[in-house]
């Protein structure tokens, strides 16, 4: 029997891990070759919370794909932030919910795209579509996943399918969606034992901005203050990772997942992309952004507007 590498980005968020448990389990059911959920990162910790509440093991670990392995992409499509050596894999099938960018394939493919706040929603739609029913740990995986992507439905990104899946979902699994939601939001806000180097990397995402190349990081807190304290030693990380990549620009961006707004420390030689998007003065390599939450619809499609 043939195996199929299920996985979502590099730097996996919750959407990125529980997408790939998630359509794994749905591929058992639909396909006759086994799947093999996987992630291209470290467990960061509000995934870790999730999947210790519903007592599911974490996906193994994936460095790298060879010649002809079958795989599913999950929660990204550009090559950039998928497992090394993407380019030789034979791409069964794509879940995402993100732009769709420099992808290409040898052959046909499932491919299903929808603008929604969270690939589990997607994924809630196919086990609707297949017939397939949803158990309580599944449910469980999937709603984490949803208050993740859209922080608490909160999130300019959420939809009126992710509400829907959320409450369906808060259903099966028999929990309560809020206090559930605002625990597992919490712990992954716990930064205090993260060096610079890794607060910057937790979930980094490679992007090409008409040429140049972007790096946008996030992460999330309850104290934007906090994070701060740090920000010589974030800047100095952020510094080094721009000489060692050739970055044109690194945007940081710490979020506060209470009150919705971001803190943004922003260096390299297109920082005015940043300036120019916010119509903003970096100071001191930093500015706050009101109401800004979401990479996806208010990072970088704001930053390509501004090229
Ligand atoms: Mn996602």
């Amino acid at each position: 029997m043939d195996k199929t590498l299920i996985f979502g980005h590099k730097s996996p968020d919750t959407d990125s891990i529980m997408s790939a448990l998630v359509m794994a389990n749905l591929e058992n059911y639909l396909s006759k070759d086994t799947a093999v959920p996987c992630r291209l990162g470290e467990i960061n910790k509000e995934t870790a919370y999730a999947l210790k509440y519903f007592k599911v093991q974490a996906p193994k670990y994936l460095d790298n794909v060879s010649n002809g392995d079958s795989v599913i992409l999950v929660d990204h499509n550009e090559f950039s932030q998928s497992v090394n050596g993407i380019e030789t894999a034979k791409i069964l099938k794509v879940v995402d919910h993100h732009r769709i960018c420099g992808f290409q394939t040898s052959e046909p493919l499932f491919y299903m795209s929808e603008p929604v706040g969270c690939t589990c929603t997607i994924l809630y739609e196919l086990y609707k579509m297949n017939n397939i029913e949803i158990n309580p740990t599944i449910a469980g995986l999937m709603l984490s996943a949803i208050i993740s992507d859209t922080l608490l439905l909160k999130s300019p990104t959420t939809t009126i399918k992710d509400e829907k899946a959320l409450k369906e979902l808060e259903k099966i699994a028999g929990i309560d969606v809020n206090s559930y939601g605002l625990d597992m939001l919490k712990a992954g806000t716990n930064l205090d034992e993260y060096t610079a180097e890794q607060l910057i990397s937790l979930d980094a995402k490679n992007v090409d901005i008409n040429g140049n190349s972007v790096v946008i990081a996030q992460v999330n807190t309850v104290n934007i203050e906090d994070v701060m304290k740090n920000k010589v030693a974030l800047e100095k990380a952020i510094n080094n990772t721009i000489t060692e990549k050739n970055l044109d620009l690194f945007m940081f961006v710490i979020t506060d997942i209470l009150n919705s707004n971001s803190q943004t420390i922003a260096l390299g030689r297109r920082i005015d992309l940043v300036e120019k998007a916010y119509k903003i003065k970096l100071e001191n390599n930093t500015a706050f952004l009101p109401g800004i939450v979401s990479r996806k619809k208010q990072i970088l499609p704001i930053l390509q507007e501004n090229v």
